[in-house]
């Protein structure tokens, strides 16, 4: 008896104590998990914390087909054409001899990311096809036997780099094209069942073998694209969700490592590696595995808790799920400027970025469409970009209305649902400095004219908080795109609200 009473003495020891060290957030010992708690503090990433807004490129030769082959149309993504059925391989695997993007044309690209008010852009250097878009010495399958022949990657990285627009490359690890490469995803068993020590990515011993020389080839490419392209700011990985890559949790850690010290500040979201049981994007702890939370792709976050104290951005397509070149848009909704304006808002609400697609064609033009898209957003980042870059979520708490932007003490309000009555209601925090006094705004003007804006006294609620009313003038009543409203906020003691808002009406 006396056994079993020492017994469920030590269980239950064991299991609450187990529970606190967790709640008490006492960690694993990983020795391939995150680095750090917390976001990056230096300037490479504090620069690019504060871009905003983004530009994705997808190019390659699945531009060719466009998303049709011999009168059919794929509804897969244009890029993964070569799964779509529609092509055979072999078929797809030679069209690179065809690509000859004569109007290819990078400083016009650049400009025009600029114009729309892009500050950073991500490159498709390979996508998971292996197709590469600079002259790799490690394959033939590059841009080098094409009758182009032009090394597209560095064009597009002194392009926009002259227009002071920061250049990421976007590398898939998944690579169709090496006879090394052959797994895909894990089955999902051993990561939700916790046994990610007894997966094993290979039937073979000799395809182990294989995947050595495909590890090579990855980290030869990886260092060739830091060596020959040293302005570039970071790597985007994609399609890191193969088993083997996974599986590999410590080399690929020492490869991030390796990669790092060639070229310090480089900027790695996490897509790159998994911790050694398999957690991607977090590890086993729940901390952000390296440096920007890349999850939220098409998919923006709702709230603050959401995003968890991490840098993060979302990489978002026009159409619903086209990231290459499809010839037909008439498959999905294709956003408007107004959508993607809002997308952008509520990104940098949240301290994200958003970054936006596009798709060029095999001739290397940018289709109409985006050309438009990237004109009437750069209008209106004309005007009122100021509440986009550098600024960070707001003390003032989310409002139906629209989205809150910060920098410093000033406060932007990009109203996108116009109220009725247009009147603009603000609930303002509370005194920071001293509880008997109350927040006021002190000055309130449109960035669409630099006009002062009318402030009128709104109502109290019960719960003692202040809010105030900006009245929306007749001449931008029937705005047909989001406004900004930049507000400054003062504390004044109680005594002085009634002056204050008598000065009001
Ligand atoms: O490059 C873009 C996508 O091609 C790539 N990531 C973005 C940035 C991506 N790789 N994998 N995935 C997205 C998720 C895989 C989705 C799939 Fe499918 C579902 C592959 C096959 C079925 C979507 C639908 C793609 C083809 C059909």
């Amino acid at each position: 008896m006396k056994r079993i009473i020492l017994f469920v003495i030590l269980v239950t020891l064991t299991v609450f104590g187990s529970l606190y060290a967790q709640q008490q957030g006492n960690t694993i010992q990983l020795k391939h998990g995150a680095y750090r708690k917390g976001v990056r503090t230096d300037s490479e990433m504090q620069r690019w914390r504060e871009h905003g807004l983004g530009q994705f490129i997808h190019w390659g030769v699945y531009a060719i087909p466009g998303g049709q082959w011999n009168g059919k149309t794929s509804t897969y993504a244009a890029e993964w054409f070569r799964s779509s059925g529609l092509i055979s391989k072999e078929e797809y695997d030679n069209l690179y001899k065809q690509f000859n993007p004569l109007n290819f044309d990078a400083k016009a690209w650049a400009k025009q990311a600029r114009h729309m008010g892009a500050r950073y852009m991500i490159f498709t250097t390979k996508h998971h096809d292996g197709f590469c878009l600079w002259p790799s010495k490690y394959t033939d399958y590059t841009i080098a036997n094409t009758p182009c022949k032009k090394d597209i990657v560095g064009e597009i990285v002194d392009a926009y780099t002259a227009e002071g627009i920061d250049v990421h490359l976007y590398f898939s690890i998944i690579d169709w094209s090496h006879p090394g490469y052959q797994v895909g995803a894990p089955k999902d068993e051993f990561l939700r069942n916790n046994d990610w020590e007894n997966y094993r990515p290979f039937k073979t011993e000799s395809d182990s073998i294989r995947y050595q020389s495909f590890k090579e080839f990855t980290r030869n490419q990886l260092i060739e694209l830091l060596t020959d392209y040293p302005k570039i700011k970071g790597l985007w990985f994609d399609g890191s969700w193969d088993g083997a890559w996974m599986k590999e949790a410590e080399w690929v850690d020492n490869l991030g490592m390796e990669l790092r010290d060639m070229h310090p500040g480089l900027i790695i979201g996490s897509r790159f590696r998994a911790d050694e049981n398999g957690k991607r994007h977090v590890d086993s702890n729940g901390d952000l595995i390296d440096d920007y939370d890349q999850r939220f792709e098409r998919n923006l976050p709702k709230s603050l808790e959401e995003v968890g104290g991490n840098d993060w951005d979302c990489v978002m397509t026009i159409p619903e799920n086209q990231w290459g070149y499809h010839r037909d848009w008439s498959l999905s909704y294709v956003k408007t400027p107004y959508d993607l304006i809002e997308m952008m808002m509520q990104a940098n609400a949240l301290n994200g970025n958003l970054v936006v697609n596009f798709g060029p064609d095999d001739k290397g033009n940018i289709r109409q469409e985006e050309t438009d898209i990237a004109r009437e957003i750069g209008n209106w980042m004309r005007v009122n970009s100021e509440a986009v870059y550098g600024v960070h979520n707001s003390t003032l708490e989310k409002q139906d209305w629209g989205y809150i932007t910060q920098r410093d003490e000033d406060i932007y309000l990009t109203v996108f649902n116009k109220p009725m009555n247009n009147l603009v209601r603000v609930k303002l925090p509370r005194a920071k400095n001293n509880k008997e006094d109350v927040t006021v705004i002190d000055k309130a003007v449109f960035l669409i004219n630099g006009e002062p804006a009318r402030i009128k006294e709104g109502l109290r609620d019960k719960a003692g908080y202040e809010y105030y009313d900006i009245v929306i003038p007749e001449n931008l009543q029937k705005q047909t795109m989001p406004f900004v409203i930049k507000i400054n906020l003062k504390e004044i003691s109680r005594g002085d609200r009634a002056a204050y808002q008598q000065a009001l009406t």
